[in-house]
């Protein structure tokens, strides 16, 4: 067994992008601790706690609307930018990364021109008991594709992998992706395409890869779409989690299929004639 130590996790306040960038490539993922200010996590959360209310009575009154995803909605997603707030600059969720210790990282990892996917930047709410939201091991690779490079900025908005479902993943860096499908991971029937069965997890990568930190507010996991990972979630738990996937890409070389896609950049480019 590795020493907790042996894990991939860097101090936001004395992080090196350079050797950061290193890290979650040779890892599949870092753990970057106090990347966001508390105090804005806690203001996100609030705004995710008021939008869920929301989006739950409309539910309960037959009038969530048709076009705004049931479907979604089904995963306990909503999209990263409905959190934002009229009046103000858009993307509250962008802003705090641009403005932390990640933005030099997904820099210097993607090789600057950084932009988030935003139909795959989305709020997720996990709550012990909804069994079918747990997400069994996986590759997000298996619906981003593997022929693009994205990096999943994972933010729980609530200390989470203790008393409240966290995430679990395989630690280890390459690009291989592994054949799907049906193989009876414990998670619930949306995932049942693209999952990977634990023991063939185990049996590929050993217990010791296994890694489900324990995060404190503030505390944000980079993984790849390459990166296997699940829901971490034990019997003992009676908290909720609401936490944010904010998925990157680089601006350059994207393949075809990502021309209609919306993508919102990291920082807004300054025009050149303003
Ligand atoms: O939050 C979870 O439980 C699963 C997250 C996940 O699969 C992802 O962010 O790609
Ligand atoms: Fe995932």
């Amino acid at each position: 067994m590795p020493k907790a130590t042996a894990y991939p996790e860097r101090n936001g306040r004395d992080l090196d992008p350079a050797e950061a960038a290193d890290l979650l490539c040779d890892n599949g993922c870092l753990l970057v601790r106090r990347a966001l200010r508390r105090l804005d996590v806690f203001d996100l959360h609030e705004r995710a706690e008021a939008f869920y209310a929301m989006r739950d009575r409309q539910l309960a009154e037959g009038t969530l609307p048709e076009a705004y995803d049931r479907y979604l909605y089904r995963f306990g997603h909503i999209h990263m930018q409905e959190i934002d707030r009229e009046g103000e600059a858009p993307g509250v969720v962008r802003r705090r990364i641009a403005d932390s210790a990640l933005a030099p990282v997904l820099d210097a990892f993607l090789d600057e021109d950084v932009r988030f996917v935003l139909n795959n930047s989305l709020l997720r709410r996990q709550r012990p008991g909804d069994v079918e939201r747990y997400v069994p091991f996986h590759q997000d690779a298996a619906f981003m594709g593997s022929d693009v490079t994205v990096v999943n900025c994972w933010i729980p908005l609530v200390p989470c992998g203790v008393e409240a479902p966290g995430l679990e993943v395989v630690v280890a860096g390459g690009r291989k992706v592994l054949a799907t499908g049906g193989q009876g991971g414990k998670g619930g029937a949306i995932y049942d395409a693209i999952d990977l069965s634990e023991e063939r997890v185990v049996r590929a990568f050993g217990t010791e890869t296994l890694w489900h930190p324990a995060f404190e507010l503030g505390d944000v996991l980079l993984f790849t779409n390459f990166t296997i990972h699940r829901t971490y979630v034990r019997p003992e738990m009676a908290g909720n989690r609401i936490s944010i996937e904010a998925r990157a890409v680089s601006g350059g070389g994207l393949p075809e299929r990502f021309a209609d896609e919306p993508l919102m950049p990291l920082r807004p480019r300054k025009r050149a004639d303003a």
